[in-house]
């Protein structure tokens, strides 16, 4: 083996390990990260439509500047409600446009927890900003209603193990039904006809006169 071709194994070997690596290191951080979310990668967040009636700027006159929506799981431990806004998730999402006082509008909060018991409430803000009292709180169960997709491609396939590694061209031919298949070769080439009192041929189908 020369020098140059060694070299070349070598390399091959280290581009071989540094891929190895990378996806041991990928497969680490998605396993970390499902630790450290502590979730049901099964689990779903949903999205909940909240009514409301926008306050003014000042009390109930004029237009505020926005809205402060939070949510919780857990419900106000007695008259704390400082404490429970305090702890509680903010939605960070899109909110609508402020509108004058009385307007009657609703905010799609995403994100949410799917078949949980949540708690929230919303505060608005002028421009200053000031806060508004606590609203009340409004206490419901999230539910997702959206269904998976339809599934369009069923059909027949191998078991798992044979599926996982054979190209599709060639586990298609294989899990053919068996009635479909021909199983018997094509016959021998035949002579073509010959005319009577015609010579005989050789093996090589010629004429031997
Ligand atoms: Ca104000």
């Amino acid at each position: 083996m020369t020098v140059n071709a060694e070299r070349e194994i070598n390399e091959l070997f280290r581009v071989g390990k540094n891929i190895v690596r990378i996806l041991l290191l990928v497969v680490a951080i998605a396993a970390i990260l499902v630790v450290i979310r502590g979730k049901d990668p099964h689990a779903q967040t949903t999205s909940q439509t909240m009514l409301f009636t926008w306050p003014g700027d000042d009390g109930d006159v004029g237009t505020c500047a926005g809205l402060d929506f939070r949510w919780r799981t857990t419900p106000i431990s007695g008259t704390d409600t400082l404490s429970w806004w305090n702890a509680a998730t903010r939605f960070n999402g899109g909110y609508p446009t402020a509108k004058v006082s009385g307007t009657r509008d609703s905010i799609l909060v995403t994100g949410l927890p799917n078949s949980t018991q949540l708690y929230a409430i919303v505060r608005a803000f002028d421009e200053t900003p000031n806060l508004s009292g606590f609203s009340n709180v409004a206490a419901f169960v999230t539910k997702d209603f959206i269904p998976p997709g339809r599934i369009t491609d069923l059909r027949v396939g191998l078991s798992a193990p044979f599926s996982a590694v054979m190209p599709d061209a060639i586990a298609s031919v294989i899990r053919r039904p068996a009635g479909v298949l021909d199983l018997t070769p094509p016959g021998a080439p035949r002579s073509p006809p010959r005319a009577p009192g015609a010579p005989p041929l050789d093996t090589g189908g010629r004429s031997v006169v």
